[in-house]
């Protein structure tokens, strides 16, 4: 399988999150991506290469140009404000109930404060997601990836891999949260569809309900959206991610929400990720966005699932059964020493290849089946 990849993402170096208040060692590091990739390397079956520019016009397709612009300018906005801090984290956001009773139309009419803690509040979800100085070159470089790996799909691959950092689900049309600043998959979406003039069905498996896309595709009918998450009664996004929430409008039965129990164990998952499977396959079209996430694993530690590694490769199998062409793109997953052997073992799945082993350090000789 051919894997995009850019050293890009090192650049968003971040050290800690704040956590309810507490600031804790970062769980979205550049060592996740380090992992992945290097067990991808060590598997003869995979192929990386480098993503190609493909400029802001696809970002803008899905995102405000407002927010395109905070994450560009945040960091030296920050610094000429003479906040002098390791990242860049908001502690005043705009809760709706701010602006209870006042017309859309007023709302329109607000100027966007020029106070860099106040703008971050305002193009933000959540205290848990830094913003530092190699951010923006990051963000548009998963993009890119994303981008490059529809590329190679619609230029006749089966499946491909992107293995996006900073992550993207979280983040909405106007918003970032969540370790996530441009949605990756969405943007993929969104070219795919444009691309082939057909439907396009996005399958979220991170652990956490991809409430961004949810609200990008809110209202359309030509993208699917099916996630498989953690309950939000007990779990970040906290405010959506709920089953009833079936879209809007000409979007109405477009979104599917299968929240999930803590403990969730392999048969239990396969159950719902049969679910999901079946209801793309009742929705024409010919791709299929994966929001991958093992952020799902037993070990994982800020998820409540027990998935083991082996399972991934069976949810790889019975995705790529559907026999549509997979776009796979690399969402959360913070158990770093097992991120190598889970994607490893997704991807391999998604093949038709076998789980096996890694092979021992750095010589392959049973990944060369393609
Ligand atoms: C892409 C992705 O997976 N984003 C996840 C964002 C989660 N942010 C909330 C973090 C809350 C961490 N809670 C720690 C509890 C430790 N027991
Ligand atoms: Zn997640």
């Amino acid at each position: 399988m051919r894997v995009v990849y850019s050293p890009a993402h090192l650049a968003h170096d971040v050290a800690t999150e704040t956590v309810m208040g507490a600031v804790i060692p970062a769980n979205e590091v550049a060592e996740r991506a380090e992992r992945i990739r290097e067990a991808l390397e060590a598997d003869r079956g995979f192929t990386i290469e480098a993503p190609t520019e493909h400029g802001v016009d696809p970002i803008l397709a899905v995102h405000d140009p407002g927010l395109v612009r905070f994450v560009e300018e945040a960091w030296r906005e920050a610094r000429a404000q003479s906040i002098h801090r390791p990242n860049l984290v908001a502690d005043t956001y705009p809760t709706f109930r701010m602006f209870e009773g006042m017309s859309a139309e007023f709302l329109a009419s607000r100027p966007e404060t020029r106070n860099a803690a106040g703008r971050a509040g305002w193009w933000g979800l959540d205290t848990a997601n830094p913003l530092v100085a190699g951010t923006a070159g990051a963000a548009r470089a998963a993009v890119d990836v994303a981008l490059t790996t529809a590329d190679l799909v619609l230029g006749g691959e089966r499946a491909a891999y992107g293995l996006c950092r900073p992550p993207g689900h979280h983040a909405a049309r106007s918003m970032a949260g969540g370790y996530c600043f441009f949605n990756n998959a969405a943007i993929a979406a969104e070219a795919l569809t444009r691309a082939t003039g057909e439907r396009v069905a996005i399958l979220d498996v991170d652990y956490h309900h991809g409430n961004g896309t949810q609200q990008i595709f809110w209202r359309r009918r030509d993208v699917l959206y099916v996630s498989l998450h953690a309950d939000p009664e007990r779990q970040y996004p906290f405010f959506l991610g709920r089953a009833d929430e079936i879209g809007e409008g000409e979007g109405s039965g477009a979104n599917l929400n299968i929240p999930l129990s803590a403990g969730t164990d392999d048969e239990a998952y396969l159950a719902a990720l049969d679910r999901g499977l079946a209801a793309i396959a009742e929705t024409p079209g010919e791709a299929i966005v994966v929001s991958l996430g093992f952020d799902t694993y037993g070990h994982d530690p800020i998820g409540d699932f027990a998935l083991t590694t082996a399972v991934y490769r069976e949810c790889g199998r019975r995705t790529a059964a559907l026999g549509r062409r997979l776009v796979i793109l690399q969402e959360g997953g913070y158990h770093r020493p097992s991120l190598g052997a889970n994607a490893r073992a997704w991807l391999r799945g998604a093949e038709g290849r076998p789980h096996d082993p890694l092979p021992a350090a750095g010589f392959g000789t049973n990944g060369s089946a393609r």
